[in-house]
């Protein structure tokens, strides 16, 4: 039995959708939506748009003025209690006259926390942990970097049943369907960096920007990243065109020439020095601690045959892996596969992965997997399950509107 009614566990699941209305629009910020209700009737909602802008209850406190007081206020975030870009929730909260706050997680930030007690040193009833589970996993990215200065890692990956990324004659596109495709743009535009490796950039010469379809405008864009040992890449690839806004960096080996360097920062871009791992390539244990570094709370990679390889079988660093199978075979000894690399020497290396989902985007089949000892709700909170990212997945025509089947499609 819950210990709460199905209002009030409905009225948190409203805060959380709003919440997530805040994809791609708030980091380095958590996503938070407020819900206030009086007499089980909701008065007035609200969501965080941004840095810089007004907090979720604030907000919403704004918007229902005197008729605040004595209502329930539902977060999915414990309130701040600090002077930020913006005031101290649980000041405007106790000024209000709410009369209970139910919120689902504290705030690991520890500028920011401490709300609930002052809350509680005001007179207001507290309660914590109603859907807990769901907004731990909300906000993986920025509880993940709040706790460990590092970014939230997910490689996406795609290929036919039987492993194959392309034909033998090097036939690439697409092996996934649109629909597969729009979700990688959907997590493009929701996370602070997209990393790629030099074949990838050289062979598909893409722009790595985030083109979400339908109604949403993307006002930032992802860091771009791509890793090039000895900063060989032509420079006429798009990722090097400074008409896209924000740097793109390129990581390189310790030999990298000093010419080749500060040719790229010349031209706007950032470089980025990394040692190399036993394999002889770039370490990307060093790279994920330079994107830490640089303030940014999740990565996306979409890896060729080698930084597959390296981020989910010699160096692991994936946190959530989104794996799209398209129903086909592609056959042939010589076609690459998904993962290149030496491989593994014998079973007992293989290391297992959780399945949290196994679903479908549009004809392919889309799985969402968890290395064992990656970054969870339970990094943070013992005990909290593992719900399966229906949150990256479930909103997508409520974010963005329905895709139309012949929408224009631009490169990559
Ligand atoms: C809340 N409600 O809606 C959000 C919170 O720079 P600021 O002032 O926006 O503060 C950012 C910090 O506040 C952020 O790191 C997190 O700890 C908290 N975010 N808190 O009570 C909200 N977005
Ligand atoms: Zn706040």
């Amino acid at each position: 039995m819950s210990r709460w009614t199905p209002k009030q566990i409905a009225h948190m699941r409203e805060a959380l959708r709003l919440a997530r209305q805040g994809w791609g629009l708030v980091s380095p910020n958590p996503m938070v939506g407020a819900v206030l209700a009086k007499r089980g009737r909701v008065i007035a909602t609200s969501w965080h748009t941004g840095p810089g802008q007004p907090h979720a209850e604030v907000s919403a406190l704004a918007l229902a003025g005197p008729k605040a007081k004595g209502a329930e206020l539902y977060v999915n975030l414990e309130p701040c209690n600090h002077q930020g870009r913006t005031g101290p929730c649980a000041e405007a909260i106790i000024e209000s006259g709410v009369a209970k706050v139910f919120y689902s997680v504290p705030d690991p930030n520890p500028v920011a926390s401490g709300g609930a007690a002052r809350l509680e040193e005001a007179g207001i009833q507290v309660d914590r942990g109603l859907l807990a589970d769901e907004s731990w996993e909300l906000n993986q990215f920025f509880f993940k970097y709040s706790t460990t200065a590092k970014p939230f890692v997910i490689v996406k990956a795609a290929a036919s049943l039987d492993g194959k990324i392309a034909t033998r004659t090097g036939d690439s596109r697409w092996i996934s369907s649109k629909a597969a495709r729009n979700f990688s743009h959907h997590i493009r535009a929701g996370v602070d960096a997209v990393m790629i490796g030099r074949t990838t950039a050289a062979k598909d010469d893409p722009e790595l920007s985030a083109r979400p379809w339908g109604r949403r405008k993307m006002h930032r864009q992802p860091w771009r990243i791509v890793l090039d040992p000895l900063l060989k890449l032509p420079r006429d690839l798009k990722l090097f065109n400074p008409q896209l806004g924000g740097p793109t960096v390129v990581v390189c080996a310790p030999e990298a020439g000093q010419k080749d360097r500060e040719g790229l920062r010349r031209l706007g871009h950032a470089v980025w020095e990394v040692p190399r791992a036993a394999s002889g390539l770039l370490s990307l244990a060093a790279v994920i601690d330079e994107i830490g570094r640089a303030g940014l709370q999740s990565v996306l990679i979409e890896p060729g045959a080698t930084l597959a390889s390296s981020a989910l079988l010699e160096e692991p660093v994936a946190d959530l892996i989104h794996m799209f199978l398209a129903p086909k075979f592609l056959g042939g000894k010589e076609a690459p596969s998904l993962l290149g690399g030496p491989g593994l020497e014998n079973l007992g290396l293989a290391k297992e992965l959780d399945i949290l989902k196994i679903g479908r985007m549009g004809p392919d089949i889309h799985l969402v997997l968890r290395p064992s000892g990656a970054f969870g709700p339970s990094s943070v909170q013992p005990q909290a399950p593992i719900l399966g990212y229906g949150h990256l997945t479930d909103d997508l025509d409520e974010l963005y509107g329905t895709d139309p089947p012949d929408s224009p499609e631009a490169g990559d």
